[in-house]
């Protein structure tokens, strides 16, 4: 095999040398940010779907570094949050010991898969220098009236001990661990997304982002338009509100139904005469899932509030109050007007309970919510962004509880309570603590340090409190692009001058896994910083593409079945040349694809051949002449190749660069100048190889910073023609050329050709020559 490894350690230890692939980030004339997600290290080290993500992103990178652009391509790592930490509790590391080796591993690893890093610009969430901001922009979130504390049935995982925020939560389990999510009343810390979510919504139609990923977006937002009703008790002052997208049913309005933990039931305890029921059934709701509640075709189950009826603003009827765990708190008004006559659920729990379905008369939706006093209201599905975790392993929440009774200065706001930390206190520091083990009290590990938390009310100096939460890691992600390009700031989460420069990102490509998580938060703290004054935009990244997933098998690759494919081990034993080439060549970049050791091997005999063949062009000293036509194909090359990459369609360049290479060991000769072409193309794809090559061809350093191949639109619309050669009437060749071709051009061609010339002494008596098909001569 070609000395890979020799060619890939001398090419790393140059380019970092000469540190090509960190641009000028004050002055670079032509900025293009081109940024993957960012990625937290695994207990399993990287995996490969991550390094055909990276090498992919690089691959662009790469291209648009030869087309001129001053590509910034950065790396870092989300080291804190519940996934790192998880891992820690489970080999009974410390998270911090266990975050710095998997750092150096991670680190070491990315080092060799040929990425045009810019490795000076590295950042760790964990890092105090970083998460000083992070808290700092905690800190402006509250003065912005965008963070809050409150009360609310949250989201609790029994098995990571902590609330999670909705996004969360996916289909009913916990993001990180898979354990069903139960709920828990707390009073919490929340980040306002929902102040956001017109806007959120808005701005989606403009971006240039992968459609799938704004519809994910938009459901998620949910915007939903209704009324908003009011039905008074019957004998009492009280009412209840439903939020319908539908008020032109209400005459269809047959009986209602308030979520089991709705405030009212409680309230009208003493005028339910079946409360034994009542209770016993709000009980059982508390151990359901949202999700179980919500699931479409299971058996519905709820209790009729007897004693209490409802009117029914339109027609006056009585009508019943139920309450059923389909119906839940967290939405609208957490009270609903059944009508089972055009809302299936209503049906199916009408049907099981034997309530009146009575058809009904539509009426005007905007008429009937102005007649009975209701207003028109729009809902989100959005929640507000639950950001406190009860865990260690991330940023301490930089706010203070002062616990001193009002003062007469603070009594008008009841005391000074909660407090922001200085900015000239931050960080607060995440101290080493041994009990760092989640306790599932709904208690911080930080909570039983008093040395962490007793503090001075930075308002009074009073005894305080130091919250002892910390943040959500996804808060740590929401921000990272815009420290990349600043990551010295001492005095500033990031400059004016270099956000101004390089965002918002150019490219950015990653899981669309993310695509209500991380995406989502960074577009609301985005709006928020703009809102702020901090930046001028409002959107971060300008292009977003997702990523394919690899599988092994068919399958999800997993340490538990034993289908990894270990990227050490491969780089180790074929080079990241053959590897990156094989992952781009396996699917598009946005698609997936089956890992397939054969098909690796594809890619390595491939390189095998190029190093040879550039080996014999070398030693060539570059006299040798191509087949005629080979320029015409080479531009039909370079525009497919480039179109490829343009497209993230990878794999259908390296297919044309196969083509073009074939045509060249076929012709058995290869222009020096067309071999650099082909260099040029495969040199984003493979990095190493073609540096190497480019150099023993005596050209100058680098070939990733050498202008990417132009080709003529003149050889693309003519197409290729066999013209048929013959001599006195008998077929002598076949030569490839452009339709078109005019006579003397066709007859210099065809008494250039080998073996025409054998047959042909002198001038030709004749030449008959019919357009596109045949040339004969008569000699
Ligand atoms: C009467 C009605 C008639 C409704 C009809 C729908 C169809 P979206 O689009 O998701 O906003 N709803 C309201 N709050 C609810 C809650 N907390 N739990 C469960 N269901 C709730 O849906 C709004 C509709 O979902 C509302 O309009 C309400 O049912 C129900 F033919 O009111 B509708
Ligand atoms: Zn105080």
């Amino acid at each position: 095999m070609y000395p890979f490894s020799k060619i890939e350690k001398k090419w790393r230890k140059k380019w970092d040398e000469t540190g090509i692939y960190e641009p000028d980030l004050d002055k670079a004339k032509n900025p293009y940010y081109n940024l993957m997600m960012f990625p937290y290290p695994s207990a399993e080290g990287l995996h490969i779907g991550s390094v055909r993500t990276f090498s992919g992103v690089d691959v662009y990178g790469r291209f648009m570094r030869m087309n001129g652009y001053d590509v910034f391509e950065p790396m870092g790592l989300d080291g804190f949050g519940i996934h790192s930490e998880n891992y820690a509790l489970k080999t009974g590391k410390h998270p911090m010991d266990h975050a710095e080796e998997s750092e150096r591993n991670f680190y070491r690893q990315l080092g060799y898969i040929g990425n045009g890093f810019a490795w000076k610009e590295r950042l760790e969430t964990y890092d105090p220098d970083y998460y000083k901001w992070t808290q700092w922009i905690f800190i402006q979130m509250w003065k912005q009236g965008l963070a809050e504390r409150k009360k609310a049935n949250l989201n609790w995982c029994p098995s990571c001990k902590t609330v999670l925020a909705d996004e969360q939560v996916i289909n009913g389990k916990c993001e990180r661990c898979g354990t069903d999510v139960t709920k828990k009343e707390l009073e919490q810390w929340f980040f306002k997304i929902t102040d956001y979510a017109e806007k959120l919504l808005a701005n989606l139609e403009d971006l240039d982002w992968t459609e799938h990923i704004k519809t994910l977006q938009k459901n998620w937002i949910g915007k939903s338009e209704g009324s908003l009703l009011s039905f008074k008790i019957q004998g009492t002052s009280d009412k209840i509100d439903v939020f319908t997208t539908r008020p032109d049913t209400i005459l269809g309005a047959t009986y209602m139904v308030l979520a089991p933990e709705h405030e009212l039931v409680e309230k009208l305890k003493d005028r339910i005469s079946n409360w034994e029921d009542v209770g016993s059934y709000i009980e059982k709701t508390k151990s359901k899932t949202e999700n179980e509640r919500i699931t479409e075709g299971k058996v519905k189950s709820g209790v009729e509030l007897k004693g209490i009826n409802a009117i029914n603003p339109a027609n006056k009827k009585e009508i019943p109050v139920w309450i059923a765990d389909y119906v839940l708190s967290s939405y609208g008004t957490g009270a609903i007007m059944a009508v089972p006559d055009h809302d299936e659920r209503d049906k199916e729990f009408a049907k099981a309970f034997k309530l009146p379905i009575v058809e009904t008369e539509l009426v005007d939706g905007d008429e009937i919510t102005k007649k009975v006093g209701g207003k028109k209201e729009v809902h989100y599905h959005l929640r507000d962004w639950l950001i406190s975790r009860q865990r260690y392993w991330g940023p301490p929440i930089p706010m203070i509880y002062c616990e001193e009774p009002a003062s007469p200065k603070t009594a008008s706001r009841g005391g000074c309570g909660w407090q922001p930390v200085p900015e000239k206190d931050l960080p607060v520091l995440l101290p080493r603590i041994d009990d760092f083990r989640p306790k599932g009290d709904a208690q911080a590990p930080l909570a039983s340090h008093p040395e962490f938390y007793e503090t001075k009310c930075p308002e009074c100096g009073g005894k305080a409190r130091r919250e002892t939460d910390v943040s959500d890691t996804f808060l740590d992600s929401a921000w990272y692009f815009f420290r990349y390009p600043d990551v010295d700031n001492k005095k500033e989460a990031f400059g004016k001058k270099r956000t101004k420069k390089w965002q918002p990102v150019d490219m950015y490509i990653g899981g669309v896994e993310h695509a209500v998580l991380h995406l989502l938060y960074s577009r609301f703290i985005t709006m928020a910083f703009k809102d702020m004054g901090i930046v001028s935009f409002e959107e971060p990244f300008t292009r977003l593409r997702p990523n394919g997933l690899i599988t092994m098998g068919g399958a999800k690759m997993s340490k538990s079945k034993g289908n990894i494919v270990d990227p050490d081990d491969y780089i180790s034993k074929f080079g990241a040349d053959a590897i990156r080439l094989y992952l781009q060549f396996i699917s598009p970049l946005y698609a997936g694809g089956n890992w397939q050791d054969g098909g690796l091997m594809g890619g390595v005999r491939f390189l095998e051949r190029v190093w040879k063949l550039g080996e014999q062009v070398a030693s060539d000293k570059g006299q040798r002449t191509s087949g005629k036509s080979i320029s015409i194909w080479l531009h039909k090359s370079i525009k497919r190749a480039t179109d490829g990459i343009l497209e993230l369609k990878y794999n259908t360049s390296i297919a044309e660069l196969m083509i073009i290479f074939n045509r060249f060991e076929k012709e058995g000769e290869v222009r020096k100048k067309d071999f650099e072409t082909f260099l040029l193309l495969l040199a984003p794809i493979a990095p190493f190889i073609t540096e190497e090559l480019w150099e023993k061809l005596g050209n100058e350093y680098s070939i990733h910073t050498a202008k990417w191949p132009a080709y003529d639109e003149k050889y693309l619309v003519e197409d290729v023609i066999n013209l048929v050669v013959q001599v006195n009437g008998k077929v002598r060749a076949t030569i490839e050329t452009e339709r078109g071709i005019t006579k003397s051009d066709a007859e210099k061609l065809a008494l250039s050709e080998e073996s025409i010339k054998r047959y042909i002494n002198g001038k030709p008596k004749k030449t008959i020559f019919v357009k596109d098909k045949l040339i004969n001569f008569v000699v």
